[in-house]
């Protein structure tokens, strides 16, 4: 299947190379899936990868919580995320000014050198999407900066007019892959996507087949809503990682989005 078929507008008006990349990944595996890759042993995370590698179509990650960490490790972890034709996200949620924001994409953990993407609250001005760039920069690569405009957790303080301004800053920035949306309240992201236009991404965590509360003020929405509401990608952590065959969890979550995409009106 062609990207462009698929993806209609968002395809014909991307400008992004990344985006284009995850566009074109997601055709291939058939799957809008991205793994929240949420274990804390690289054991765990080698052996998620292995089993849901093929029905996923990015991989997200918590660098910092890995309880057994190292360098080594974490650098074959990322090429077998690359073998399995993976775009790497790091969900680092920077925050600070932009030079700060550029340093802590590299330090101990070297961001910049291995994501394709990371996320990041607009809190502190526009500058952190120069920053981040700049990250990539400095080593010769380039990234996508996903805002959050919308978060799933309950009592956020992300309210409707933050949301706006997020949006408005961020469509203009080529650096700007895109917006992070609530996948757990399909109307919500409804707005969001009007707000956004056809060009950029939106991509969603919240989403689970068991719909309710979380842990810990979590909530979930249904996966086929927040497609057809104009979700890009839903971000799946334990409904995958927590399964008692994450294989099988995947390839269910791949195919109910893929199907939801096929359905909508782009
Ligand atoms: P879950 O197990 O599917 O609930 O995992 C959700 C993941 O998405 C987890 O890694 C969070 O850090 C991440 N997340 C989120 O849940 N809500 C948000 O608004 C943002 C990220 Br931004």
């Amino acid at each position: 299947m062609m990207a462009g078929d698929v993806w209609g507008k968002r395809w014909s008006n991307s400008t992004s190379e990344i985006a284009r990349r995850y566009m074109e990944v997601a055709c291939r595996k058939q799957s809008l899936v991205c793994l929240a890759a949420d274990r804390n042993t690289m054991a765990g995370l080698f052996d998620l990868i292995e089993s849901v590698g093929p029905h996923i179509a990015a991989l997200k990650t918590h660098v910092d919580l890995v309880d057994d960490w190292d360098k080594d490790s974490w650098s074959k972890f990322c090429s077998a995320a690359k073998d399995a034709d993976l775009l790497i996200f790091e969900d680092r949620k920077f925050a600070d000014i932009g030079k700060i924001s550029r340093n802590q994409m590299a330090g101990v953990y070297d961001i910049r050198s291995w994501s394709d993407l990371v996320t990041a609250h607009l809190i502190s001005g526009p500058d952190i999407v120069d920053g981040l760039q700049a990250g990539w920069s400095d080593v010769g690569r380039s990234g996508g900066v996903l805002l959050l405009a919308q978060m799933s957790s309950r009592g956020n303080l992300l309210h409707p007019n933050y949301t706006d301004e997020v949006v408005a800053n961020g469509c203009n920035h080529p650096g700007v892959f895109g917006f992070i949306g609530n996948g757990s309240r399909p109307d919500e992201l409804a707005e969001l996507r009007s707000k956004v236009g056809g060009e950029k991404m939106i991509w969603t965590p919240g989403v689970n087949l068991a719909v309710g509360d979380g842990e810990m003020g979590q909530r979930y929405g249904d996966s086929r809503g927040a497609v057809l509401a104009g979700s890009d990608c839903i971000i799946v952590g334990s409904g995958i990682h927590r399964s008692d065959n994450p294989e099988k969890s995947a390839k269910e979550y791949a195919d109910a989005f893929w199907n939801a995409l096929l359905e909508r009106e782009t």
